[in-house]
């Protein structure tokens, strides 16, 4: 399998998240990546490989222009404010909820930040955009090295920050672009009639699924923690189907906390059998390992065995496949995770 990995993923590396009204230290930090490498390497999984430049064309297709546009100048603009910022990290403080205009972007600093974010719990820094632009190549490398014909059957955007929480125009839950759904536009553009996206991160994949929300082409299934109680909390119910050509087109199967890995396996089955049913000619998988028992944020239960299972379950669907690294926090088993996921699925 070939695996590009993102070089430069450690310039995004957050000071400080708040959660409960404090600034705690992030979750999602660059040594989470060494771990997977580390396993890769020692283990011998895969063949690493950095990757291009990053298609910005194709990051403007799946991302608003206005909110690439922010993201790109976003450090820029606030140390513009005091030069004393460049050693404090951006945080969201105000958004646009219900009745509030997203037709404008205001001049205000914070404000334009509220209007391209959904949460305070996600650090913008002054290497997010290089990092992350650098991670979207990974995703579009990935998939244009599986759609070569005589290319492999599987890669990987083996990158940080991860991507599934990040929207057309919005940024959160340590996502600022989407990776799965670059590679799935970038595997319809390749000639892939029809894709299918597997998210497997304990939390509902909210980007992805609004990004393809009325798209016929593109199949997107989630299985995480239910919303009711688990972050983000508002989108990932069940009776989310699609809307107009998507209609159908969007699968959410949440599982209340505390799930063990025999009821999530009944979950993944059952999003299995709607990819098969979609005919899709090409899959996407946003893997994260935070359903690992020991991960500090989530509440499923998969032991590090399961993951050997995980990868033979998605490799049965015989489709030629990108994975993109989602979360999984408990740093020092992330590694162990995610190769067991590659091996299961090598067979
Ligand atoms: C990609 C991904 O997995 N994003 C997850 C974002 C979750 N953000 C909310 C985190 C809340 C952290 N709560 C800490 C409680 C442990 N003391
Ligand atoms: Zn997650």
């Amino acid at each position: 399998m070939q695996i590009f990995h993102n070089p430069v993923h450690d310039k995004h590396a957050g000071r400080q998240e708040m959660f409960r009204g404090k600034l705690v230290p992030c979750h999602e930090t660059p040594a989470r990546l060494e771990y997977v490498l580390d396993a890769l390497r020692q283990r011998r999984i895969g063949d690493l490989l950095a990757p291009s430049a990053a298609d910005l064309d194709l990051i403007k297709r799946v991302h608003t222009p206005r909110y690439v546009d922010f993201l790109a100048s976003a450090w820029r603009d606030w140390v513009a404010l005091d030069p004393a910022n460049a050693d404090i990290d951006i945080l969201p403080s105000v958004w646009p909820v219900r009745g509030f205009r997203h037709d404008i972007e205001p001049t205000n600093f914070a404000a334009r930040v509220g209007l391209f974010s959904f949460d305070s719990g996600c650090p913008l820094t002054a290497g997010t955009w290089e990092a992350a632009t650098v991670g979207a190549a990974c995703a579009i490398d990935a998939a244009r090295a599986i759609t070569t014909s005589g290319g492999p059957r599987a890669a990987m955007a083996l990158t940080r920050p991860p991507g599934h929480h990040a929207g057309a125009d919005f940024f959160g839950g340590y996502c600022f672009l989407n990776n799965a759904a670059l590679a799935a536009q970038a595997l319809r553009e390749a000639g892939a009639a029809r894709v299918a996206i597997l998210d497997v991160d304990y939390h509902h994949g909210n980007g992805t699924q609004s990004i393809f929300y009325e798209r016929g082409d593109v199949l997107t299934v989630s299985v995480h923690g239910d919303p009711t109680t688990e972050y983000p909390f508002f989108l990932g119910y069940a009776d989310e189907r699609g809307q107009g050509a998507g209609e159908g087109a969007n699968l959410n199967l949440p599982l209340a906390a505390g799930t063990g890995f025999a009821a999530w396996t009944d979950a993944l089955e059952q999003g299995l059998a709607a990819i098969r049913a979609f005919k899709a000619d090409a899959l996407v998988i946003a893997l994260g390992v935070d359903t690992y028992e020991g991960d500090p944020i989530s509440k499923f239960k998969l032991k590090s065995a399961d993951y050997l299972q995980v990868g033979r379950l998605l490799a049965s669907l015989g489709l030629p496949a990108v994975f993109t690294m989602e979360g999984g926090y408990a740093v020092a088993d992330v590694g162990i995770n995610v190769a067991n996921v590659l091996e299961g699925y090598a067979g």
